[in-house]
């Protein structure tokens, strides 16, 4: 009986398996290097960062939506805060995202990497989100925009301290 059903349970196996690859099969050479960018690994090494322009200029999203960024002050040793604005074509200040940011040093990458922290939505649908500048040098915030869960937009920005 026991081994009646293990046997079973292989054959099932097998099949759903067999099934598994031939799909694999037929969708690979079609789908090609895409798919493999979108589902492979985390969204975060799939990701590529676009380097955006200078504070307060517009960064297009998509063809309706653009974003601009800007700091408090001129960044310096200690908390900065990072404001980003989205808008719409008309102009119109927009909130459709979650942004997260993260802030490093790129010639030591790790060293002070903030992690995924979310901006924060004020009432004026300004995003914003501190960033702890601890060493003078390059850094570099990377955005994530999101709509629910899914990254819709990955864009980075530099500063010298
Ligand atoms: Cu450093």
């Amino acid at each position: 009986m026991r081994k009646k059903r293990s046997w079973l349970s292989w054959a099932i196996l097998g099949i759903l398996m067999g099934w598994g690859l031939a799909g694999n099969f037929i969708v690979l050479p079609v789908q090609a290097a895409q798919e493999r960018t979108v589902q492979t690994g985390s969204a975060e090494k799939a990701a590529v960062f676009k380097p955006l322009p200078g504070p307060k200029k517009k960064c297009w999203i998509d063809d309706t939506v653009y974003f601009t960024y800007e700091f408090n002050e001129k960044p310096k040793m200690g908390m900065v805060i990072l404001k980003v604005q989205i808008f719409s074509k008309k102009g119109d200040k927009i909130a459709p995202f979650l942004i997260k940011g993260r802030s490093d040093m790129p010639s030591m990458r790790g060293a002070h990497d903030s992690g995924d922290q979310d901006f924060k939505l004020s009432r004026r649908n300004d995003y914003l989100l501190p960033l702890n500048i601890v060493m003078p040098g390059d850094w570099e915030v990377r955005l994530t925009f999101l709509k629910g869960e899914t990254p819709v937009f990955h864009a980075s920005l530099a500063f010298h301290v």
